[in-house]
């Protein structure tokens, strides 16, 4: 029998157990027609949690509240579940990294986000103060990530659930690129796990806010800053004006509805006679004679109007010391790509004999430019710095040829990994 779960669809401490739930191979269901504010204010879910908070989960031995707990619950549920750590250090800091992910993180997003939204008094300086102690975590959390692929381990843990479910939160309502760029490899973390099919299936596809909010004053703060006129300061007769009507609060951190997508401006490009799914499936299919059937078959194809193709490098090589840490950078780039598939095509190469390892790549884009929603979506573009290939060079045509298939080795160096993007 499933486990029934109390929270809205969309409330990021339920997917900590949902997510949970997905790799353990648990039952858990939402309870359905959850409605916040007041589905948790009934009698009967206060005897759940006499305060009233989501989630909850209903188990056949009663109820539990505290998202870290319920999670915990779940992922007990199946013996020896490698989320939990295997050793009595793993586990410890499984634990550390999840107190730390609510008491550092999760509560700093909160000292900053409720005033904002006019949920709490709004001070300035302990704005400052929230956001001063939120960098410090995420720079603590930053320095980890830059030589750990997952919190601990060499696999997804019930940490890293938790501290993604709460980074969510903050990355979906408060913190724009401008302000998580600054944090390199706690970028790649977040992004690499929210695109993990259990994460996905859970999460759907997550979406950066473009900007902190704004500072809401309360209707009644601003009736009152109206209603004092300023000492010595002369009486004006106002215009009769409707009264500013307040909006309406989110709940929480639940989302609103998702707005119907704009039609890409690629699709609005004159035709191509190159059909990248042609390309595609030309590289995919040609298993002997690479070089006379692939690669001619790609510049007779290729179309210089409409396509452009792009060399990119690396621009922290000296970052790369661990080969699957390195590995798994380029993987979770090229998940984090997804959204360009029908655009682009794309080889990602590592290379060295010894550490530390270069990273290097080739990129087919729709369009004679990057596309700019990929410059803005994937945070990866930044961490590359990127020439466009001049085709009239025979030297960079090679190039180009010898990174389609994977020349070994490449430019003299071992090829220690080669990833393809199609
Ligand atoms: N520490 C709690 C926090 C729960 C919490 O703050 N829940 C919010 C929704 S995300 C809530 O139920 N708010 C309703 C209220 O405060 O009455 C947990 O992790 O479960």
């Amino acid at each position: 029998m499933a486990l029934v779960l109390h929270a809205g669809k969309t409330n990021k401490n339920g997917y900590k157990s949902l997510i949970a739930a997905e790799y353990s191979g648990v039952k858990v269901e939402l309870v359905p027609e959850f409605e916040m504010g007041v589905s948790n204010k009934t009698p009967e879910f206060l005897k759940m949690n006499p305060i009233g908070k989501v989630p909850v989960l209903e188990t056949p031995e009663g109820p539990i509240f505290e998202s870290n707990a319920i999670a915990r619950y779940v992922t007990r549920l199946k013996a020896d579940n490698p989320l939990c750590g295997s050793s009595p250090i793993d586990r410890a800091r499984i634990e550390q990294w999840i107190d730390f992910s609510s008491l550092e993180i999760g509560a700093n997003i909160a000292f900053w986000y409720l005033p904002r939204i006019g949920r709490a008094v709004y001070i300035a300086p302990a704005e400052e103060a929230a956001i001063s102690a939120l960098k410090r975590a995420l720079g603590a959390l930053n320095t980890h990530l830059a030589s750990n692929t997952f919190l601990v381990g060499h696999s997804v843990t019930l940490a890293d659930i938790t501290m993604t479910c709460t980074l969510s939160i903050g990355y979906t309502i408060l913190m724009p690129k401008s302000f998580t760029s600054e944090f390199p490899h706690l970028e790649r973390y977040f992004w690499t796990m929210v695109n993990q099919p259990n994460f996905k299936k859970v999460m759907g596809d997550v979406k950066q806010t473009d900007a902190t909010p704004p500072v809401v004053k309360k209707p009644a703060q601003q009736k009152e800053a109206a209603a004092k006129p300023k000492k010595d300061e002369p009486k004006k007769k106002e215009p009769k004006r409707e009264p500013a009507k307040p909006k309406p609060e989110p709940a929480d951190d639940e989302e609103e509805a998702p707005k119907p997508k704009p039609k890409n401006p690629l699709d609005l490009l004159p035709p191509s006679k190159m059909v990248l799914d042609d390309w595609k499936r030309l590289y995919s299919n040609t298993k002997s004679n690479f070089r006379e059937v692939a690669i001619k078959g790609f510049w007779d194809m290729y179309d210089p109007e409409g396509y452009s193709l792009w060399f990119c490098n690396y621009k922290y090589n000296e970052e790369n010391t661990v080969t699957f840490v390195t590995m798994n950078k380029v993987g979770g780039f090229l998940q984090r790509m997804d959204l360009a598939r029908k655009y682009a095509f794309g080889k990602m190469l590592v290379t060295g004999d010894n550490p530390p390892y270069r990273v290097q790549g080739l990129w087919l884009f729709r369009g004679p430019e990057i596309p700019q929603f990929v410059m803005d979506e994937c945070y990866d573009m930044e961490l590359y710095d990127w020439k466009k290939v001049d085709i009239s060079d025979e030297a960079q045509k090679e190039r180009v040829n010898q990174m389609i298939e994977d020349a070994e080795p490449f430019e003299g160096e071992t090829l220690v990994d080669a990833k393809c993007f199609k």
